[in-house]
């Protein structure tokens, strides 16, 4: 099934972090690719279905995906729907299952993803998140 891609991006073979190629899990599918510096949310396991890419090089915080844009394309918030994540950024992601950083967390370090959060226990379940820039020499 073809999707937009929101961002305008060409769609691409595989997504490409560092040396590593992610190719999707079947040939059919719609990849996308995460910019550089982006971190990129989706609805779906295996970076599928609806998503959304926040620009994290200076660091992001999202205290409440459930009553703050941004909202996938089809109108509805991002809360308790991420089901993969992609962080191509020099900044570790860690992202919450409540609102305003509280409740059990997982973190998505610099230069990686979660293809199934599921298997971690945080599909569906993600309320709130946020990056901390890292700061060279710091
Ligand atoms: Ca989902």
């Amino acid at each position: 099934m073809k999707k937009r891609n929101w961002i305008g991006i060409a769609v691409s073979v595989g997504i490409t972090l560092g040396s590593t190629v992610i190719f999707p899990s079947t040939a059919s599918a719609v990849s996308y690719s995460c910019p550089v510096d982006y971190l990129c949310v989706y609805d779906n396991n295996s970076f599928t279905g609806q998503v959304y890419a926040f620009h994290v090089a200076d660091g992001y915080r999202e205290a409440n995906l459930n009553m703050d844009p941004p909202t996938w394309l089809n109108g509805v918030y991002l809360n308790d729907h991420i089901s993969s994540i992609i962080n191509n950024s020099n900044n570790g992601a860690t992202f919450y299952k409540d609102a305003n950083y509280k409740g059990a967390k997982i973190t998505v370090p610099s230069k990686s993803w979660n293809s199934k959060l599921s298997t971690t226990g945080f599909d569906n379940s993600i309320s709130s998140f946020n990056v901390i820039a890292y700061i060279a020499g710091a």
